[in-house]
C-alpha cells in the first residue's frame, strides 16, 4: 500500500508552504517522503518536487497556446492530466517506498464541482493509493460570521465531491484575528457543534437579518450531516503539525497498514509527541494569539 495526503484548498490557503513543512517534519521523525506538486501553475517551489506536474505541463504554456485565462488554463491542465493519468501513475511507482504529499492547485471549483482532480484520485485510489484529503482553509475567516458560514459550506462540498478520508484545516492559526477578533472561543470553530449561534450573530447585522430562515436552513443541512469539524494550523509550531498528522495518519489508514515494528514506532512518537503537547491543539493557539478578551461573555462551547 502506498499511502499519502492530497494537500487541497482554496487560493494561497497555504497548500504548498503546509506541503514543505509537513516533509521536513517527516522527515524529522524518520519518515520518507517524496513530494508531488501537482499544480501546474506553480513556478516557484520552495521545495524539492520528486515529481512535478510542470513537466508534463504548465498553466503558462497552455495560456500563450490556447488564448485562454488563468482559471481556464488550469481546468484545462487538470484534464489533461487526468487524460495522463497513467504518467503520473508510473512516476508515483518510482517512489513506492514514500508517504506522499501532494500538493494541489487553489481552484476551488476543482474540488466542489469539477471533475478531474476527482477521477485521478479515483485512478491512484484503483492502483493501490491511500490518500485522504487534508483541505486547507484560511483560519482569519473565523473572524467574519458570514465567511465562517462560507467556510463550513465550501469545506461540506469539497468533501461530498471528493468522496475521500477527509480532514479540515484552519491555516494560518498564527493570523487568526488579524482581520478582527473571534466572537467565541477557538473550540466554537474546531468543533463545528451549536451553529444556532452564528445564526443569531448573522441576525444582529440589519443587512442579513432578512436571511434568517436561509442561514438557518444552511447551517440546518451543515449540522444534519455532521461531517465538517477543523484542526488549527500555523506551520510554526509542531505541536500542530503533530496533531494534523496524526489526523491525516489515521484518516489515510498509514497508522493501520504500516509492519508492526513499524506501527510500535509511530505509537511511540505518536505518544511522545501527545503526551508532550497534551490537549496543545486549541488551547495552545489560544493563549498564543488570541486575545482573550475577545469572546462573547458567558459562551461556553460544547468543546471536544
Ligand atoms: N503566518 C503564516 N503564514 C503562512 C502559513 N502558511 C502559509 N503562510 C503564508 O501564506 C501565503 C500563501 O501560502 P502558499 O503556501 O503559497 O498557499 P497556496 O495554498 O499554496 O497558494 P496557491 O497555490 O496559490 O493556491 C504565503 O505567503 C505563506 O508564507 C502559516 O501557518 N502562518
Ligand atoms: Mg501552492
Amino acid at each position: 500500500m502506498l499511502y499519502g495526503q492530497l494537500v487541497i484548498g482554496p487560493p494561497g490557503s497555504g497548500k504548498t508552504t503546509y506541503c514543505h513543512a509537513m516533509s521536513e517534519f517527516l522527515k524529522g521523525i524518520g519518515r520518507r517522503v517524496a513530494i508531488v506538486n501537482l499544480d501546474p501553475g506553480n513556478d516557484v517551489l520552495p521545495y524539492e518536487a520528486s515529481i512535478d506536474v510542470s513537466h508534463l505541463i504548465t498553466v503558462d504554456n497552455v495560456m500563450e497556446l490556447s488564448k485562454l485565462g488563468p482559471n481556464g488554463g488550469l481546468i484545462f491542465c487538470m484534464e489533461y492530466l487526468e487524460k495522463k493519468v497513467d504518467w503520473l501513475l508510473e512516476e508515483l511507482k518510482k517512489f513506492s517506498d514514500c508517504y506522499f504529499l501532494i500538493d494541489c492547485p487553489g481552484q476551488v471549483e476543482l474540488y466542489t464541482h469539477h471533475d478531474s482532480v476527482q477521477n485521478i484520485v479515483s485512478a491512484l485510489t484503483k492502483s493501490g493509493f491511500q490518500l485522504c484529503s487534508v483541505h486547507l482553509v484560511d483560519s482569519h475567516y473565523c473572524c467574519d460570521p458570514s465567511k465562517f458560514v462560507a467556510i463550513l459550506l465550501t469545506s461540506l462540498a469539497t468533501m461530498l465531491k471528493m468522496g475521500t478520508p477527509h480532514i479540515n484545516v484552519l491555516s494560518k492559526a498564527d493570523l487568526i484575528e488579524k482581520h478582527g477578533k473571534l466572537h467565541f472561543d477557538l473550540s466554537y470553530y474546531t468543533d463545528v457543534l451549536d451553529l444556532q449561534e452564528i445564526v443569531s450573530l448573522l441576525s444582529d447585522d440589519p443587512f442579513l437579518a432578512r436571511y434568517k430562515k436561509l442561514n438557518e436552513a444552511l447551517m440546518g443541512l451543515v449540522e444534519d450531516y455532521s461531517l465538517v469539524s477543523f484542526y488549527v494550523l500555523s506551520i510554526k509550531l509542531k505541536e500542530c503539525m503533530s496533531k494534523v498528522l496524526q489526523g491525516a495518519d489515521k484518516a489515510n489508514g498509514y497508522l493501520f497498514g504500516i509492519n508492526e515494528e513499524d506501527r510500535n514506532i509511530q505509537n511511540m512518537l505518536s505518544c511522545a509527541m501527545s503526551a508532550e503537547f497534551e490537549d496543545a491543539k486549541v488551547a495552545d493557539i489560544r493563549e498564543r494569539y488570541i486575545s482573550m478578551d475577545s469572546h462573547v461573555d458567558g459562551f461556553v462551547s460544547k468543546g471536544r
